[in-house]
């Protein structure tokens, strides 16, 4: 009923993810420095999890629910979310679809089947298990997908998510991107097992370790668990093994837990996928400094259109959760405008929301 995943890319293929790889990277590279320049509050990379992040995506169909964590926004890049959306949420205004209500970095669009991720560590997790049930329900065919670190494998969601995609089968794919470190803490000091796939064996549910650098051997391995998880033979856990290059986030620095040398014991996804192209002879040098120049400009485009956008007006805290207002929340509405028009100039806001 559903096709057989191919075990390779072909070339051309191959190419075009590495663009949205590259494309991550850049952006990853621009924000930090809207960051440290104090143009937006906070960011976290995938630098090093590129190919993790679209080699699982691009196996599989836009209807298929993401129920991501921190660090894909490649995935909702991928899926065709416009870049001034993506960089609109970092400096929450008025084209951040979250409203300035979240976190840089916690990106959201049902559109795209992009699941609203929470910071509390892992409880995706059990989510991603109940939108496997759902779609098993529905009977559609479709697959969730759930993201997150080796971190979040300690966490009591992960034993519940997995127990209960286990015991009913779910079609869920639990993508452990395991860059080896929650924020300061080695995977070593917060697991004894050897390898986090293995976890995946007491709950039923398939396991397997992949290299994170190997854009072919993660998307073939998310390829198969794509098809299993179609064809009603359950749930996956695909360890993805890759080394976070960057601190955790924007707010520390890794130098204070971990030697700079060890990076260096660990091939980046980009230099690796940008190598494997070259020497197939379907990727040049020159088409790479190209591809830079290209997407460095779209991102750089994307900044100056949205980076001078308002933020969302205060009357905005009152939408999105009640079809009508109820009263006491009206009554606060027009307290607040009536308060802030005697400071900000807000009279129109009061006019328009009378009590
Ligand atoms: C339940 C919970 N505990 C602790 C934190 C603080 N915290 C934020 S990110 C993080 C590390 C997560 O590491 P991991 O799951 O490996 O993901 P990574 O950031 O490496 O992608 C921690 C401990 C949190 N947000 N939620």
């Amino acid at each position: 009923m559903f096709p057989q995943p191919k075990p390779t890319l072909p070339s051309d293929e191959m190419v075009r993810l590495y663009e949205h790889m590259v494309q991550i990277r850049l952006l990853d590279e621009r924000a930090i420095k809207l960051q440290r320049s104090g143009r937006i509050g906070f960011y976290v990379t995938a630098n090093g999890e590129e190919a993790a992040v679209i080699g699982t995506v691009a196996a599989l169909q836009p209807t298929d629910w993401l129920f991501p964590a921190y660090r894909q926004i490649g995935c909702l890049l991928y899926r065709g979310y416009p870049l001034d959306s993506a960089i609109g949420q970092l400096f929450g205004n008025t084209v951040d679809a979250t409203k300035g209500r979240q976190m840089p970095c916690h990106h959201s669009s049902a559109a795209h089947r992009f699941v609203s991720p929470s910071s509390v560590i892992g409880t995706q997790i059990v989510h991603a298990a109940g939108g496997g049930l759902t779609a098993k329900l529905q009977g559609k065919g479709d697959v969730s997908v759930t993201y997150f670190g080796d971190g979040a494998t300690s966490a009591n969601d992960f034993h519940s998510g997995l127990t209960f995609a286990g015991a009913y089968k779910t079609p869920t794919i639990f993508v452990c991107i395991n860059n080896q470190y929650a924020i300061s803490l080695p995977v070593s000091k917060q697991c004894g097992a050897s390898q986090l796939s293995d976890k995946a064996v007491g709950y039923g549910v398939h396991g397997e370790r992949v290299a994170g650098h190997d854009l072919e051997a993660i998307h073939t391995a998310m390829s198969q668990a794509v098809y299993r998880a179609r064809q009603g033979d359950g749930p996956s856990l695909i360890e993805i093994l890759t080394y976070r290059k960057d601190p955790h986030s924007s707010s520390d620095d890794a130098n204070r837990y971990r030697p700079a040398e060890e990076a260096e014991q660990w091939p980046d996804p980009i230099a690796t996928t940008r190598d494997t192209l070259i020497g197939r002879g379907v990727w040049s040098a020159e088409q790479d400094a190209l591809l830079i120049g290209r997407l460095g400009q779209q991102i750089q485009q994307a900044i100056q259109r949205v980076q001078p956008l308002p933020l969302p007006g205060p009357e905005s805290l009152f939408e999105d959760v009640y079809a009508t207002l109820p009263p006491h929340l009206q009554q606060q509405r027009h307290a607040l405008l009536t308060e802030l028009s005697k400071t900000a100039g807000q009279q129109a806001l009061v006019e328009e929301f009378p009590l």
